[in-house]
């Protein structure tokens, strides 16, 4: 991965800033952490989005492993710390690879949801790009069809990622839309089908509503379908990113998250706070604007980035 964090000026990174409180006092090394360290490392981890649940379990761990002897070091604190988001990045295995239909199944369908602005449009011409030039057929459905625009903005993006689009008439039934798409792929030899979806109706129970229903749709056409539903959230909005996963994950079966803008934030918790409290894995993260600034998550990486980058 690229630097994942936006840099502010001379920000300093969140681990210069832990280890500027625990080890202000030498005799660390001697009786561990103090309680005054501890909670000014839950204050920090808190102020970088990493949510309640996920603080608690690492200054738990930081405070337990410290009174054993176990933390003299700072080399062996940010091991620590590093070692315990990775454990809560990867808890229920390495599921971060995107599903795909078995060789004759298909076509694949990905469905692409999240409220306005999050960037689910702008994710979904990059991904588009990203499996084209893996070698696969690819076609964009215009299944936001709440806001003309919308629909234009797509086409636009199939364009310049170069795959197949269909689009759709402003108010047209998105679950129909979907269907049409999936015919159209397969009288195509189309491999994968995105789907890009509203992220506002007039109320948010009819979105998601609307949403189940192309669920529905998507998986009476095609077996094990739809095979990933992605939840895309904007990583800026830190705790609020949290309360969209709740209302989404009630409605659908979502199969994995993105985080988009990570390159507009300095803060990277709310990805061990989203694994936490969902279980559901980060799968890509958006790092810019660009047709290519789309990743796949490197839980490893990201683990030692979210507190030194
Ligand atoms: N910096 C940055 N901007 C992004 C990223 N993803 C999307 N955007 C911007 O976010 C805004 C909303 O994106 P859009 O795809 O229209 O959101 P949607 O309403 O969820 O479909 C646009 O200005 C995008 O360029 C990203 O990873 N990084
Ligand atoms: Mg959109």
């Amino acid at each position: 991965m690229a630097r994942l964090f936006k840099r502010e000026g001379e920000r300093k990174s969140l681990w210069q800033r832990i280890k500027d409180v625990a080890f202000m006092d030498a005799t660390v090394a001697m009786k561990g952490l103090d309680q005054g360290s501890l909670e000014r490392l839950e204050e920090l981890l808190l102020a970088n989005d990493f949510g309640v649940k996920a603080t608690l379990r690492l200054t738990d761990v930081v405070e337990d492993l410290s009174r054993k002897g176990r933390i003299r070091t700072e080399r062996e604190f940010l091991e620590t710390v590093e070692r315990e988001i990775l454990g809560i990045l990867r808890a229920g295995g390495e599921d971060t690879a995107l599903r795909f239909a078995a060789p004759g199944a298909g076509p694949t369908v990905f469905l692409m949801v999240g409220v306005n602005g999050v960037g689910k449009t702008t994710t979904t011409g990059k991904l588009a790009y990203r499996l084209r030039k893996q070698g696969r057929r690819v076609l964009l459905a215009a299944g936001d069809t709440f806001r003309a625009g919308a629909i234009e903005q797509l086409r636009l993006w199939a364009d310049r990622a170069g795959v197949d689009f269909v689009g759709a008439q402003p108010g047209a039934d998105p679950a129909a839309v979907a269907f049409d798409a999936i015919d159209a792929a397969r009288s195509r030899a189309v491999d994968v089908v995105l789907i890009d979806t509203a992220g506002r109706l007039h109320t948010q129970s009819d979105l998601m509503a609307e949403l189940a229903k192309v669920e529905r749709v998507v998986a009476k056409k095609i077996e094990g379908a739809p095979h990933e539903t992605l939840l895309v959230l904007d990583a800026t909005v830190g705790q609020n990113a949290t309360a969209q996963a709740r209302t989404f994950s009630q409605a659908l079966k979502l199969s994995g998250l993105v985080l988009a803008k990570l390159d507009s934030t300095a803060k990277g918790g709310i990805v061990v706070a989203l694994r936490e409290e969902f279980g559901i894995p980060v799968k890509l993260i958006g790092t810019g604007e660009g047709i290519d600034a789309l990743e796949p998550f490197d839980a490893r990486e990201f683990a030692r980035e979210v507190l030194t980058d």
